[in-house]
């Protein structure tokens, strides 16, 4: 069985916790796109893991896979393998596969999204780990694969061919082009190659043979839908492509063996970052929401924008990933709210719209139509199963599910592996 995890809205849906909740029945969980721009959060019991490359699934017995269409910061890599080590978590070779053909996030990449971040004069508000640059090079084939990090002679040379570009541009940026052959740099980034070596796989031979086999694996998104590059509110957006199909493309599997497309929506809507977000709540109420979610950046701690759940962004991440269920989080969040609001339209200069426009600019100018629904007061961080929802918490998952079309099959309720119970 091959299954796509995608986030439906602008990430953080809480991907993480349900991979985590769902890998126990995978043989296989892969990272297929993004870098450590990426923060999944697993709470186990008292622990809680924030991961930036290490797939979600990796505190179960699953084989844990980073696929070539990553971006890969092999000291975040090194970072995370220690501090499972230190939980008692072992990775290694066995555990942990990385391709061959995975693109490295050099020094430079990081000055540069920092560089080109500052000068811009409409922000993009980028996490600056240097995601947006590493895939220029990627594009450009000025890459360094992991297969070059793991080998001294390869990395040495792939360095010096490209060194001289690297400094005109960080040059011309106003920046110090010395970080590029940074010689403390240079033999740190040796010596996480060799530590490295021994997970090289080629993911997409792996997942076929696994699939071959009978094997269930899982494909783990960054990000969500609308930061897709391509279908994503550009320019605010990440530099790769977060929807299910990206996950074929970069992992190397043929779209006739998905099984199973799962969409993790939130209960209300949340941005990090500059871009449009139709349903955002200014003042109170949005403060109100980012603290009962605890709505800070997993990776950068900056806050996110919050707002009502936005019907037409929702239809649309139905449609760029075919989802066939869905599984909806942090519904406690919205205790205490009434009514609760969900945005089942825009007006746009005069004109209702039930799907969102095509271009941002345009976006940015749409204004939500709203449908209340009463809310409730009782805390349901301690509901165990659905029929044990306050009735309004039913009926506002129940309009959901009608206004989407698309069954939801689990409902979580707190960050736990047990606040969560299935839609029966
Ligand atoms: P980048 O760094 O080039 O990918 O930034 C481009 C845009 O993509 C957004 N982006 C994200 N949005 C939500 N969550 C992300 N991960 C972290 C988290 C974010 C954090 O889990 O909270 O800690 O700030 C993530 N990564 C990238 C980013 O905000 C830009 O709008
Ligand atoms: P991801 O990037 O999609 O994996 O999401 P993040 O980990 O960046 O952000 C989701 C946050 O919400 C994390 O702190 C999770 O622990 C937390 N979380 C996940 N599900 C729930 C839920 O149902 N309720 C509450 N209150 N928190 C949740
Ligand atoms: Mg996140």
């Amino acid at each position: 069985m091959f299954t796509i995890i995608t986030g439906a809205q602008f990430g953080d849906e809480g991907k993480g916790k349900i991979v985590d909740l769902l890998a126990k029945d995978y043989d296989v969980v892969a990272r297929f796109q993004g870098g450590n721009n990426a923060g999944h959060t697993v709470k186990v019991g008292d622990e809680v893991y924030k991961l930036h490359l290490i797939p979600s699934g990796i505190l179960l017995d699953a084989r844990v896979l980073i696929g070539p269409g990553v971006v890969l910061n092999p000291e975040v890599l090194a970072e995370e393998i220690e501090m499972f080590e230190k939980h008692g978590v072992k990775v290694n070779s066995e555990k942990l596969g990385v391709d061959a053909k995975t693109s490295i996030i050099m020094p430079y990449h990081i000055e540069l999204d920092g560089l080109r971040e500052a000068s811009r004069e409409t922000k993009i508000g980028t996490t600056k780990r240097g995601i947006g640059y590493a895939y220029i090079d990627k594009v450009a084939r000025d890459e360094i694969r992991m297969a070059e990090l793991v080998d001294k002679e390869r990395f040495l040379a792939r360095l010096e061919e490209l060194a001289p570009q690297k400094e005109k541009e960080i040059e011309a940026m106003g920046g110090d082009p010395r970080i590029v052959r940074d010689p403390e740099l240079i033999k740190r980034y040796l010596e996480l190659g060799e530590q490295f070596a021994a997970y090289i796989t080629d993911v997409s031979r792996e997942i076929n043979q696994a699939l071959d086999e009978g094997k269930n694996v899982m494909a783990e998104a960054a990000q969500g839908t609308h930061l897709d590059v391509i279908h994503g509110t550009q320019k605010f957006v990440t530099s790769s492509s977060t929807i299910a199909g990206s996950a074929c493309a970069n992992l190397g599997v043929g779209p006739t063996r998905v099984d199973n497309v799962i969409a993790i929506v939130k209960a209300y809507i949340t941005r990090v970052g500059e871009g449009p977000l139709p349903t955002e709540l200014i003042g109170e109420l949005g403060e109100r929401i980012q603290k009962a979610g605890g709505e800070f950046g997993t990776t950068t701690g900056r806050g996110r924008r919050c707002g009502w759940f936005d019907l037409p962004l929702l239809k649309k991440a139905i449609a760029l990933n075919g989802y066939t269920e869905i599984s909806l989080t942090k519904l406690d969040v919205l205790t205490g709210l009434d009514p609760l609001r969900i945005c089942t339209g825009y007006e746009y200069k005069g004109k209702k719209l039930d799907y969102p426009p095509e271009l941002t600019e345009d976006l940015q100018a749409c204004s939500p139509v709203y449908e209340d629904l009463p809310g409730w007061k009782e805390e349901l961080t301690e509901v165990k199963a659905y029929n044990e929802l306050p009735e309004n918490a039913r009926n506002y998952v129940e309009k959901l599910e009608e206004l989407m079309k698309v069954p939801v099959n689990y409902i979580s309720v707190g960050p736990g592996r047990a606040q969560t119970f299935k839609k029966e």
